[in-house]
Parts: structure tokens; sequence; C-alpha cells
């Protein structure tokens, strides 16, 4: 199967889904994901079913929630009226439960909300204001069309940036794949590598397997009896169909660990036990395990000495210096520090008896599966603490094992995509890390390959004209969202800045030139999964677009004909032609699938892919001669000697605790010395639904504080509280709660921005506190990484 053509380079799902479609292929043929003897999903039940005048389709949005939840829209005249789900008795025994969550029943509040964007608009104050005026679309796409013939002529094509926008990566057809395509058809434009959910664990754990660590397909684990959640908090972020398995195996007795500093709505649906930890330490936590294990005993001897490289002195490579190996680390022979679990106790205030307990709890229950969540790589240290499970996995042998997980990766890399919109080759070659995009705006000669450029050694201009469709990156979703703010106020850097959203959030308020976008119940698609469900779900146009909305790829059509190049743009195609012709072509792709055709697809609305159960790196374990890893050695890399090349303090070979910048250890940490994390929570996919009035009432934007750490500050329940360090200030209610560790306090991410008159935040957006400190190894994000303090208001 040829991979999906990703829209801007840095959507999560886009990346993920290219990034493990390679691997997957370079591992062995694609395996599947299904339960046992299980055929495609032909879903029997009438699924557009007639109603009086009221149809009820099965739908699903295409945000980047990582589920496609079943949802059932009632259409009747034209509007929707109503949002259901699957009915009880409609229940497909091929087809896991995939019921619709709280964003899903709340679509119609988000698609008929009167704050809607309605007309193309232009700016008229300064940028950022928020000024805009009311212009005709043959304005728009003629202003469009000019600035990129004279933007493009005065400094070329690399001066054309796409911005983050994960809203519509949820289907396989969307705006920025389209707007990608207008580009690389006139010269390309400078992209951008990286996945701000994951990018951290991609570029990490090859070091260890020689491609991204991956888990196995879900009914694998059915038999496992011990699973640690470390960082993952799946009943909120759904990730396809892992809590359909998950309670499953609950109902199974599987016992569940979870290790976050927060106590999640997983851990209060699933956990057996809750270990909280302070942010950044989860490498403390890691290293005392193993010290637990190897002095112990209990790690797999002969799985070690078969496939893997660096456990002791007698296997290193050779050349390298005495007491680089992991045990040489643990047992203190390099720098006479043994790792025990009360040294890891002062650094992670996890109670060395528990370390111990869990230590033993993991290596005694084979097969076990540590299942790490993407929350702990988007850190500063993220890339050790992907690259530590992964050896806590090895050295008990759970890699390539029924019941085990090879860790470092909270999905499955056996999934299928639809092929997406054909898409010509972009003739820029330079690629920079999407953490990069500031500084090539404001300076582009400051980047170079040791920041991240990549296909070039410098470049050629500074981004000038930058297209933000289905994102709020410009600002809101950016960490330090107000260093963002200044560079794009700043009119003589980036010169013309087009965004499309459905609503005025803090993002588009920086445009130049604002469309309003339809929304995915205007539109036709096909909604696809990521994490660990692989199935699709068509997505309808249900209803006419009110007032002046366009979808992207409407105007850019547009646009291309003002170009001169409509035809072979759009090759004729309308947007359900597009899906049609994708969908034929996903067809012919995956001949096994025996995929219906698409006036069937209308009909049977889902498929779920074939799929035998899957497991990352069986044949490499299994047949180690003729499946050696990809790894320089051909084995599972403890120690690394790439990394150790690297000679870069944060980058150590074997991944162990090195403290974070803004962690506990901390200088910084006198000034601001509580650690802030935020979480995904229900209510919204990032900031996508915010406005929305019925998920507004299910969660409230409010800071987690312990009671112990309230008190000291004379905090009460419900107080305003300043949240503030040098980078900004937030207000936001407080919630004192033992749910949160003591030192540290978590809002959740993805709530707007709202600066008030003295510029301080009201809306409880994180990033005006968060770093846009760059990760060593990935060139990566680390919005989780932040030190605070929090005064009453
Ligand atoms: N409902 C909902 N679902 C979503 C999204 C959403 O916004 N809302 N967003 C989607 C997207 S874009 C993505 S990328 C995925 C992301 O999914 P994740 O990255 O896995 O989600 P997070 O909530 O950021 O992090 C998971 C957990 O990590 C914990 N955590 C934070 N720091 C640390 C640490 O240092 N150590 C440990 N052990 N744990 C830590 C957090 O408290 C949180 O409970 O979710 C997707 N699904
Ligand atoms: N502090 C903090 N910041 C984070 C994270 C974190 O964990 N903590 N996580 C990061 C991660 S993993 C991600 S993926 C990014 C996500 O950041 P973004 O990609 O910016 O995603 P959203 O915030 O959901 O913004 C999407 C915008 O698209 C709009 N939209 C919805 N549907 C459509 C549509 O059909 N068409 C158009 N044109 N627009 C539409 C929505 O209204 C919304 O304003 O955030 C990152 N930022
Ligand atoms: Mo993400």
């Amino acid at each position: 199967m040829s991979t999906k053509n990703s829209p801007p380079g840095t959507l999560s799902p886009q990346l993920s889904r290219r990034h493990f479609l390679q691997a997957s292929s370079a591992l062995v043929a694609l395996p599947f994901f299904t339960t046992p003897g299980h055929a495609a999903s032909e879903s029997v039940e009438p699924v557009a079913q007639e109603k009086g005048t009221e149809r009820v389709v099965h739908t699903c949005s295409t945000f980047d929630c990582g589920g496609k939840c079943d949802i059932r829209a009632h259409v009747q005249d034209g509007v929707v009226t109503r949002i259901s789900t699957r009915p009880d008795d409609a229940l497909d025994p091929q087809m896991p439960v995939m019921r619709a969550c709280v964003r899903g029943r709340g679509y119609r509040k988000f698609v008929y909300h009167p704050d809607r964007l309605k007309y193309p608009m232009k700016r008229v104050g300064k940028r950022g204001e928020g000024k805009f005026e009311r212009i005709s679309w043959d304005e728009a796409t003629t202003l469009i069309a000019d600035k990129l013939k004279s933007i493009t002529a005065k400094y070329g094509p690399a001066s054309r940036y796409m911005h983050v926008g994960t809203a519509t990566s949820g289907g396989t057809f969307s705006g920025n794949a389209m707007a990608q395509r207008l580009l690389n058809m006139t010269g390309g434009y400078l992209a951008s590598y990286h996945s701000v959910s994951m990018g951290n664990t991609a570029a990490a754990t090859p070091y260890t397997y020689g491609i991204a660590a991956s888990g196995n397909s879900l009914d694998t684990l059915l038999d496992t009896k011990l699973v640690i959640l470390w960082g993952h908090n799946p009943t909120e972020t759904i990730f396809g169909h892992t809590n359909h398995f998950f309670q499953q195996m609950k109902q199974n007795g599987t016992r569940f660990i979870i290790v976050d500093p927060r106590y999640s709505d997983t851990v209060s649906s699933l956990a057996d036990q809750w270990i909280p930890l302070l942010p950044t330490t989860d490498n403390a936590l890691m290293d005392a395990m193993m010290y637990v294990i190897i002095t112990e005993k209990l790690h797999d001897e002969a799985f070690i000495r078969r496939h893997t490289l660096g456990f002791d002195e007698d296997s290193m490579p050779a050349g390298v210096p005495e007491n680089e190996s992991l045990v040489a680390y643990l047992t203190g022979a390099k720098d006479g520090v043994r790792k025990t679990p009360e040294w890891a106790e002062r650094i992670t205030h996890v109670p060395a008896q528990t370390i111990r307990q869990l230590a033993r709890d993991y290596a005694n229950t084979k097969p076990a599966a540590l299942i790490q969540g993407w929350g702990p790589q988007r850190h500063n240290c993220g890339e050790r603490t992907a690259r530590g499970s992964t050896l806590l996995a090895t050295i008990t042998g759970n890699v390539g094992i029924k019941g085990g997980w090879a860790a470092g990766y909270g999905g499955c890399a056996n999934r299928k995509f639809c092929v997406g919109p054909e898409m010509p080759d972009n003739p820029v070659k330079a690629q920079i890390s999407v953490m990069n995009w500031m500084q090539a705006a404001d300076d582009a000669s400051k980047v170079t390959p040791q920041d991240g450029l990549k296909g070039a050694e410098k470049l050629e201009s500074n981004i000038r004209l930058l297209f933000s469709l289905a994102g709020n990156y410009l600002t809101n979703q950016n960490p330090d969202l107000r260093q963002a703010a200044r560079l794009l106020e700043d009119e003589s850097k980036i010169e013309f800045i087009v965004a499309s959203d459905l609503f005025m959030t803090p993002s588009a308020k920086y445009a130049d030139l604002l469309l309003p976008e339809t929304s995915f119940m205007e539109r036709w698609n096909i909604g696809e999964t990521w994490g660990t469900g692989s199935y699709l779900v068509l997505s309808e146009k249900l209803i006419e677009p009110e007032f002046e909305r366009r979808s992207d790829y409407q105007w850019l059509r547009e646009v291309a004909a003002k170009l001169g190049i409509e035809k072979e743009f759009s090759q004729g195609r309308d947007e359900k032609a597009w899906i049609e012709h994708i969908w034929e072509q996903t067809r012919l792709a995956m001949p096994d699938e025996n995929l219906p055709d698409f006036a069937t697809l209308q009909k049977t609305r889902q498929h779920l892919f074939k799929s035998e159960p899957y497991i990352a790196f069986e044949d490499n374990i299994r047949d180690p001669e003729n499946h050696p890893f990809p790894t320089p050695s051909g084995k599972i890399e403890i120690f690394s000697q790439r990394l150790y090349d690297m000679h870069h303090p944060e980058i150590p070979a074997l991944s162990h605790y090195v403290p974070a910048h803004e962690g506990p250890e901390d200088p910084l940490s006198e000034k601001y010395p509580l650690q802030m994390i935020t979480w995904k929570g229900k209510n919204r996919a990032n900031s996508t639904q915010y406005a929305n009035p019925w998920l507004q009432e299910v969660q409230t934007q409010k800071l987690w504080i312990n009671p112990q750490d309230a008190e000291k500050r004379g905090i009460r329940q419900g107080d305003e509280v300043r949240i503030h360090n040098d980078r900004g200030v937030s207000i936001v209610p407080a919630e004192v709660t033992p749910r949160i560790i003591p030192g540290v306090v978590a809002m959740q991410a993805g709530a707007w921005w709202q600066p008030d008159a003295q510029g301080v935040d009201r809306g409880g957006c994180a990033n005006v506190l968060s770093s846009a400190r760059i990760t060593a190894l990935a060139k990566g994000n680390s919005h989780q990484t932040m030190l605070v303090e929090v005064a009453k208001a």
C-alpha cells in the first residue's frame, strides 16, 4: 500500500502514519489487526435509515482525536436535529464498540454555533488586533493568487510555509493536503518535520530497535496479567479501540498500574494502583526499577544474551571505554552512584518501597505490557523517557512476544489508511523542524543544521507567506505563544498570513485573510483512526453550508484557476469526486481487503481492516539470524554507539535520568517552585470545540493544585489564582485536589488565550507559560515542561 501524502509535515497522524507505515514495511509485510479469524467488517445493519422524513446517518468527524466514534446524525429537512450513537440493538459483533463520546454528542452545537465565521474577511487593524472587514470570495482568491505570485517572485518558493493544523487530519482529504498539492505544483514550499504529538518518541526509539517502537495489536493483550500505563490516559484520549480492549481486559482480571503525576480519568476507571511521580523524572524511576530487577536477578538473562547489546561490560561494542554498560551505570561503577530506589525516591517522590514492588511486579509477571503514552515524551527530556521504557521492556524480555509490549508508543504499527490525493514532489528540498518556524520567520540565516535544518546547509529566505488551515498554532497551541505573537505582530517579517477556521480563534486574529471553512458535516470525507484502531468511516456531506462558507478545497480551486492551473490541480473533480477517486485508488492498492465499491460504502459506511493479531518485532525475536533488528549491530541496542558518538550530555547512550531543564532540580525552581503540566481533556480535541457551550459545561478550565501547595499559599477551592513565570501570566480558578502530586500543578491544554488589557491571560491557556525549548535529539517540542509559581490573584 502506498503511503498517504501528508499535509504539512507536522500533522500528527500523518507523520505517525507515514512513519509507521515505513516502519512496518521495513519490518515485515504489513501485518493486520483484528480479532482472530475475522474478515473485514461487512456491517450488515442498514446505517442510513429513513424514519418518516428523518434520515439517520452513520458518520464521523475528521478531527484529530484518534478514535472515530460511531455517531448517528439525525437529518431532517436539511438540518441535523440530533446526534445519537450506535443503538444497543444494532451491535455489530465484528466491530469493537465505539460509542460516541461527549464531544461527538455535542457536534451540533459546534456546527450550528452562532459565532461561526460567515464570510471571508480581510484584516483592517494591526495584525493581531482582530479587526477585519468582509470581502467577497473573488477578492479573497485574487489576493491569495497575487500574493503567491509576488512573494514567490521576490523571495522564492522556500519563503512559503504551511503551519500545523490538525483539525482535519482525521480525514483522508483536507484543505491542508490540497494546499500542499497547489504549492508543490507552483514551485514548492518550506516543509516541516516532527510530529508535535509524538515526534520525540519517533526520533528516540529507533536507537533501540532500528525503527520506531510500536506496540502490539490489543487483541494480543487479552491474557496479559499486568499492564503498566505510563503517562497514558486513553479513557479521555481514546486512541482507536483502546478502551474497548482495556475494559474487556479489566473484566478478565488484568491488573492495571498507572504512572502519572495526575489521577487521570484512566486512573479512576481502570487502575488497581496509581503511582504519581514528579514530571520529567520518569527516567529516575525506570533506572531504579532496572536496578532492582538486575540486583535481584529478575532480568531475562537468556533474552538479553541472545538479542541485545550493551547490557553489561561483556556485551559492549569494541572500542568503547569501560563502565559504559547498563549494569555499570546502574551499579554506580561509572559515577559512584547506585541507582537504588532510595536514590530515585528523592528525585521522583515515589516511595522506595513502591518502586521496589513495581519493579518486582513488572519483572515477575510475564508477559507484562508497559505502555507509554505521549504525555511523558512531550517534555524536553521526552526522548530519554521514550527510550527508557524500551530498555525496561528489553531487560524483562517483553519485546516481540504475545502479551508483552516493546514500549515507547501507545499504538500499533499495523494500521491501514486510504491512499491520499496524489501529491507531486516538493521541489524545495530544505526542511525545518516544526520548532524552527519562529526562527525561520525572524531570521532564516540563523537556522542551521544543528538547530534542525535538513536537506540544505542554509535557508534561502525567511518565511514570508504562511498558510494556517484548520490549526490554532499561530498562537494558542504553539509553545511560548507570546513570543510567537510578538513575531507575528511585526508585519515586516511574515508578509501575508492566510488562515481558515470556523471560529475567531486566538490564532485567527493574526490572519491577514481569514476564511470561513465548512465543517465536516458540510463536506465529503473518509474518517480514519490512529493509535490502536484500524478502520474507516464514511463522513458524508449532511447539510448545505450556510452564509458564504466554503471548503478550503473550493477556494483553493479558485486560486488555482487564477494561477492558470485549475485543470491540473483539480483534475476536474469536486470534493465528492475526489473521495470517490481516493476510494477507488485505495481499493486497487488493497486487493486483499475486498473493499466494496463507493456506492456500497455509502450503505455499509464503515470498514474494519482485515488483520491477524500483530506483535511488534515478533520475527526479530523468533528468528534473529534471519531477521536482525535494523540497528547497526543487528541487535536491540541498550547501549547506542550512535548516541554515544554525539557526545551530548542530554543524549546519553543509555537514555538514563538527566535532570530536565525546568524540571524539579533546575535552579530556577527556587524562583518558580511548581512544575506545571497539561493534559488533553474529554471536552475538546486540542482547542477544537473550545467555544461549544455544551462542552464548556462538561468541564471548566481550572488549575489543579494539591491541598498542601494550596495551603502554603493560602489558596482555597475556587479562588482565582495567578499562575506565572518569566514568559507569562494566566489567571483561572483553583481546583484544590489530591488528584495531583504535591509540587505539581496542571491545566487542561487547548483553552483559548484571552489576554486582558494588561496582557494577563484570563482563558487558562497553558502556552502563555510553556517553553519553546527544542529537544536535543529530535529537535522537537517540549510543551509540557515549565516551572511556575502560583499565588492568590
Ligand atoms: N479528548 C481528547 N482526546 C485527544 C486529544 C484531545 O485534545 N482531547 N488530543 C489528541 C492528540 S492531538 C494527541 S497527540 C493525543 C495525545 O495523547 P497523550 O499525549 O497521551 O495525552 P496527554 O493528556 O498529553 O498525556 C497523557 C498523560 O501523561 C501525563 N503526563 C504528563 N507529564 C508526564 C510525565 O512527566 N510523566 C508521566 N509519567 N506522565 C505525564 C498527563 O498527566 C496525562 O494524563 O491525544 C489525542 N486525543
Ligand atoms: N500546552 C500544550 N500545548 C499543546 C499540546 C499539549 O499537550 N500541551 N499538544 C500539542 C499537540 S499534540 C497538537 S496535535 C497541537 C494541536 O494544535 P492544532 O493543530 O492547532 O489543533 P487545534 O487546537 O485543535 O486547532 C484546530 C483549529 O481548527 C479549527 N477547525 C475545526 N474543524 C475545522 C475544519 O473543518 N476546517 C478548518 N479550516 N478549521 C477547522 C478549530 O476550530 C481550531 O481552531 O497542539 C499542541 N499544543
Ligand atoms: Mo497531537
